[in-house]
């Protein structure tokens, strides 16, 4: 199937314009549907960093003196390439992520909508213009690309995330070198492609393929790289910020959640069961985003529970190439151990499993990495399964009096990504818009979904205060410059010739 849509067998560093073969390291990708292997991808060292830094460097001088609307014109293209490939796009995605389709697709579209979004700020990338205080002064702010700019993405959305941090800073002027997770190289093979067709010049894009401890570490340690974005996990990204912080390097961090649905005694059941489903289970739980809590008015706890475990029944769990399958299998052993020992520790905390709890085809990992979604109820806020991300199917039921401690359970985490709520209650919407201490609140909605073009990150634990998508990104890639002109024909010393 991959050998149909995937020309070829092993993967190629992408650099200065070129597919450069690193140094014969080479991992397997495996479909974590089937438990093939798909292509070969390179475990470079930190040399190609260097190469790929160098041939950035260079390339970001002249790609910064385009025009931003031409530049924008390359991701003009890049959009509908990638809306062209779309499905092709999607079912590769699906082989190495494991996504069932329908949310490949919707990855894909997240992709081209970003393209076609920072595509339009080629004709905006606004500064301000500012009164000056002294006279025949004028005075402005303008956004200045940093230079070169490195990004690391992770697994779980391969091409939405490297678009959402690649595009505003090509856009910005920027030139990029970037490190797609080893799991799932093929969307990064497939979108350099795309940008290279697309017209974009030798060197303003270079992807280099390894680890995290040998690519990633180079490019944290590089000084010609300004900037690094990165998505991933809490330990890594701690790492790379203190790195950072010694080089006063700057850096952007998004590193997940544990994200809750509140359900309200007014709210709408039905709703909330289809939003809770969408949220804990698509994408088998492993998104930043995924809802892993329920906090549940007592009033309503056992009718929620009865209808989300006969909805929880109706789940089809396998190949997400099959249309009809609704949860895809999980990344990797490493994933399926994690979310087992997770299981152990919520047993063993109290709490009551009511559904799933145990690994598909357990004894033939030929067969893929499935684990049957999986629902705890009466969980207390301060156990590690309602505390921890799991990255898995699993899902708490926290039982409250009142909104005032479902606020409060809400935001007793250390993370701050997404949060909801389900009522029908308008003053109680509009408190927990307010009070949610996420960076992504919904009302009548699951967790997950959020739109390319508003900022995308969170509070506390989840990151270090920037955002990726929407105009915020920008802000990671570009430096504010203030620029004065005086045309008063004479020296006007600011502050002190003030009358
Ligand atoms: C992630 O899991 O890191 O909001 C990204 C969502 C998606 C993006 C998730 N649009 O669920």
């Amino acid at each position: 199937m991959a050998e149909a849509l995937l020309e070829v067998r092993s993967l190629k560093n992408f650099i200065n314009g070129e597919w450069i073969e690193s140094d014969g390291k080479t991992a397997a990708v495996v479909n974590p549907a089937t438990g093939e292997t798909v292509v070969e991808v390179p475990l470079s060292s930190g040399g190609s960093v260097n190469d790929a830094v160098a041939a950035a460097k260079k390339a970001q001088k002249e790609w910064a003196l385009v025009p931003a609307p031409h530049r924008a014109e390359v991701l003009f293209r890049v959009g509908s390439m990638m809306k062209e490939r779309k499905e092709k796009l999607a079912q590769l995605l699906t082989m190495e992520n494991g996504k069932v389709i329908e949310e490949a697709r919707g990855e894909v579209q997240e992709g081209i909508d970003m393209a076609f979004y920072m595509a339009g700020e080629g004709r905006r990338l606004f500064g301000q213009t500012t009164p000056s205080e002294l006279k025949d002064k004028f005075a402005m702010s303008m956004r200045a690309p940093v230079g070169v700019v490195g990004i690391i993405t992770p697994w779980n959305f391969p091409i939405a995330i490297a678009t959402w941090k690649s595009f505003p800073a090509i856009v910005a002027g920027n030139a990029v070198v970037w490190k797609p997770a080893t799991e799932t190289p093929i969307m990064a093979f497939e979108l350099a492609k795309i940008l290279e067709e697309a017209g974009l010049p030798k060197g303003v894009m270079n992807v280099v393929f390894g680890s995290g401890s040998e690519v990633g570490d180079a490019m944290v340690e590089h000084d010609d790289i300004r900037v690094i974005s990165f998505t991933g996990s809490n330990d890594t990204g701690r790492n790379i910020a203190s790195k950072c912080g010694m080089k006063l390097k700057k850096v952007s961090l998004e590193m997940g959640g544990k994200n809750a649905v509140i359900v309200m005694d007014d709210a709408d059941l039905d709703l909330a069961v289809e939003g809770i489903l969408w949220s804990a289970f698509g994408t088998s739980g492993q998104r930043c985003t995924a809802c892993s809590r329920v906090i549940v008015h007592e009033a309503v706890k056992e009718r929620l529970e009865e209808r989300l475990l006969v909805e929880m029944e109706k789940l089809t769990i396998g190949n997400g190439l099959d249309e009809s399958i609704k949860v895809g299998p999980i990344i990797n052993q490493a994933g399926l151990e994690k979310i087992k020992q997770y299981i152990e520790i919520g047993k063993a905390e109290g709490a009551k499993m009511l559904a799933g709890g145990y690994v598909l085809n357990e004894d033939d990992h030929q067969k893929g990495n499935y684990f049957s979604p999986t629902l705890f109820t009466d969980a207390t806020a301060d156990m590690r399964i309602a505390q921890e991300e799991i990255f898995g199917p699993v899902v708490s039921l926290i039982p409250v009096k009142s909104f005032e401690e479902a606020i409060e359970v809400n935001n007793g985490v250390t993370y701050g990504l997404s949060s909801s709520i389900f009522t029908a209650d308008v003053n109680r919407v509009f408190k927990a818009q307010r009070d949610l201490d996420t960076g992504i609140v919904y009302v009548n909605a699951g967790t997950t979904g959020a739109e390319i073009h508003l900022p995308f990150g969170g509070t506390k634990g989840t990151g270090n205060g920037h955002r990726d998508s929407g105009v915020a990104a920008l802000d990671v890639f570009t430096e504010w410059k203030a620029v004065y002109v005086d045309y008063s024909g004479k020296l006007q010393r600011a502050q002190i010739d003030v009358e």
